[in-house]
């Protein structure tokens, strides 16, 4: 069995980060190691949530790990708290990373042409050098914008996400894919760069006038879990894509807040039999 190792938060309401990611991934059949950056109360998108930093946990967990021989097939990283943990995330990389170890990073930090109230332009110029360690990157096109120093535009066209593949390729990053790309009305997905080949990934499907917390994470833990079972690229972005519109379909049957997170517990019978 496949084994990846995911760094990211736990928060423990709201669902998102690690309370996604264990869950779909291990759905998938792929073993999910978790490395806690921190624990919160709920995801910060609720008023008051309680914080404990876990950063000087990390590198003694990690260290306990290589004295065991522990491997992974893949790393994957999402939301980081701190400029530090994303130093420790490169270390991380550095020590269980090779040939054999797809690292896969979703540089969550922004959303909407606005960085989340944690982080500030320091921490997305960081995140811009870990990207340039990562096999795979997913980040929407607000985050793109942070990393490159290019102007965020709500409308665009085509030309426009070619340029800013092209500036993220510069990252260093073997391919580079963004989120949330709308090239027609009605329509999103996910456009991507394999900077090597320099063949196109793009995938389009019906837009759902939605938007839910923690649907990039569902998202980013499906392509994870795709790719560690061998789907193809074009494969994994499609499911991923497919089942992200899916499960925010499901959840506009409830009446819950947009900002809690989405019932991807009702989906996961789908994706696991998409996957046969
Ligand atoms: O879904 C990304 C995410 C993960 N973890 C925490 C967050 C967010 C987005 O805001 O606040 C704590």
């Amino acid at each position: 069995m496949k084994r990846i190792l995911t760094i990211q938060d736990i928060s423990c309401l709201g669902k998102c980060s690690v309370t996604v990611a264990l869950p779909v991934i291990s759905a998938m059949g792929v073993e999910t190691v978790i490395l806690p950056t921190a624990v919160l109360s709920t995801h910060t998108m609720f008023k008051d949530f309680t914080v404990k930093d876990l950063t000087d946990q990390l590198i003694p967990i990690t260290e306990h790990w290589k004295s065991q021989g522990v491997k992974f097939d893949g790393i994957y990283t999402g939301y980081l708290g701190s400029a530090e943990e994303i130093e420790i995330a490169k270390k991380i990389f550095d020590e269980f990373g090779g040939d054999d170890t797809l690292i896969f990073i979703d540089p969550v930090m922004a959303d909407n042409g606005k960085l989340y109230p944690a982080f500030d332009l320091e921490y997305a110029k960081l995140n811009a050098s870990l990207c340039g360690k990562a096999d795979i990157i997913v980040p929407n096109i607000t985050e793109a914008c942070f990393m490159t120093d290019t102007e965020y535009k709500e409308a665009y066209d085509e030309s426009y996400i070619l340029t800013l593949l092209e500036k993220l390729s510069k990252l260093g990053a073997k391919k580079v894919v963004l989120t949330g790309v709308s090239l027609s009305e009605g329509k999103t997905g996910v456009y991507g760069l394999d900077t090597v080949t320099g063949e196109k990934i793009v995938y389009q499907n019906d837009r759902v006038d939605a938007s839910y917390h923690g649907t990039g994470d569902i998202f980013a833990s499906v392509c994870v879990g795709g790719l560690m079972r061998g789907l193809s690229l074009y494969d994994t972005f499609k499911l991923a894509a497919d089942y992200t519109a899916d499960t925010i379909r499901e959840t506009l049957k409830n009446p819950a807040e947009p900002w809690y997170g989405v019932d991807f517990e009702a989906t996961l019978p789908k994706l696991i039999k998409a996957l046969d």
